[in-house]
């Protein structure tokens, strides 16, 4: 029995979906799997040598005539070429714009052989960019041209639907967490190092794009600092950054607010903190909110899009509006003045990620998935779960 070669595609740098590409690139060569990454570069979780891992950079030669070098172009050859070497199953791209089209092309090329393409929909290729009217036809057109598509929630699902009319089956497969990586962690020296006082701590992990509504991040921890002593960590870097520090410096937190820039093991750092605040316009899933939840850390997140789907407000922890400010900075006080509440919804929460999100079930339904669309006489998972 063969377990499939599959290849990856996905945006390489931080951000969700090239987390969860790689990481489900990951437990596929765990289960047995050849995985062929195809991306720009080395995405940002993938650190050492796996005998069941391949890279493949896309080379992008520039040349006077392109304005922009066409990296939808690049890839499609990239795909074609590591599927007739590598004899690759199947194609599964992470986020449509542009993965699913270099991905259609690809299919094409290698015809009469045919490599079936599977597009995971991760958000913003729908909810935002999606919707650009420069790239809706060729969205709509890829997503319907695609063998298969998954979506990371039912909210993005739902939306896909509406947005692009488009009657094709579209599976939700959730986003998963490992928590034997995501886990609780005391690291009380750590701990001092932010909070010396035993202060509450709060944190914020983003690409700091404006969907990530940071100005809120920054509002909502005055209001609590105000009423409880605490301290906020944020993670990560981003377009919106520069603002966020000027905002920090405005109110005078700077003693209270620590940057702590982009680094790739977000599982160090996450346990530390009390609680992880996502005030998002919207999330169409909030990873981060469920990697909090696996470490122990109640998450306050953006009650727009999926992160629903996870958090159960009040028992595993709170969902708002994003600019109910004093919504969030109300929930935030409520787990900083009840430690008792704080430990039983962060066990909660721990062990809902871990029951409905852990790995092992969700790479299982990918496969289920791969296992269906190349014949159903073939199974692919010996290990079986
Ligand atoms: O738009 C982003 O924030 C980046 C994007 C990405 O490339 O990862 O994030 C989306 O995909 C994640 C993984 O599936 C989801 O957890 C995020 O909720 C989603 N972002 C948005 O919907 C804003």
């Amino acid at each position: 029995m063969r377990m499939p070669t599959v290849g990856i595609t996905c945006y390489p740098s931080q951000g969700g979906s090239g987390v969860v590409a790689t990481e489900l690139g990951l437990h596929l060569a765990r289960r047995g799997c050849e995985v062929h990454f195809i991306s720009s570069h080395l995405p940002f979780r993938l650190q050492g040598y796996d005998r069941n891992i391949m890279h493949h950079k896309v080379e992008m030669p520039s040349y006077p005539v392109f304005e922009h070098s066409p990296y939808t172009l690049s890839l499609a050859s990239a795909m074609a070429d590591v599927a007739r070497r590598c004899n690759l199953d199947l194609l599964h791209v992470h986020y449509a714009i542009p993965h699913a089209a270099s991905a259609y092309l690809a299919r094409q090329m290698l015809l009469p052989h045919r490599v079936p393409v599977i597009t995971t929909l991760h958000g913003t290729d729908i909810t935002l960019v999606g919707k650009e009217p420069s790239f809706f036809p060729i969205t709509r057109f890829v997503i319907e041209q695609s063998d298969a598509v998954t979506a990371v929630s039912k909210f993005l699902k739902d939306e896909t639907v509406r947005v692009f009319d488009c009657g094709r089956d579209i599976e939700v497969i959730p986003n998963f967490v490992d928590t034997r990586v995501f886990r609780p962690r005391p690291d009380h020296e750590l701990r001092a190092r932010f909070a010396p006082d035993g202060r509450f701590l709060v944190l914020h992990a983003s690409n700091f794009r404006r969907v990530k509504n940071t100005p809120a991040v920054i509002e909502t921890f005055d209001a609590v600092r105000r009423q409880a002593p605490a301290a906020l960590l944020l993670v990560g870097e981003g377009p919106e950054l520069p603002a966020v520090r000027r905002e920090v410096a405005a109110r005078g937190l700077e003693d209270r607010v620590h940057f702590l820039g982009h680094f790739d093991r977000l599982e160090d750092i996450l346990p530390v903190a009390d609680a992880l605040l996502l005030p998002s316009w919207h999330e169409s899933f909030g990873l981060v909110a469920l990697e909090a939840m696996a470490c122990g850390v109640v998450p306050v997140a953006t009650s727009r899009g999926g992160a629903g789907e996870f958090i159960v407000d009040g028992h595993n922890g709170f969902l708002r509006e994003p600019d109910d400010v004093e919504g969030m900075a109300g929930a935030l006080l409520e787990l900083a003045r009840d430690p008792a509440q704080r430990a039983h919804m962060a066990e909660v929460g721990q062990r809902d990620a871990a029951t409905d999100f852990g790995a092992g079930c969700v790479v299982r339904r990918y496969l289920d998935l791969y296992e269906r669309l190349l014949g159903a006489g073939r199974p692919v998972d010996p290990l079986g779960g």
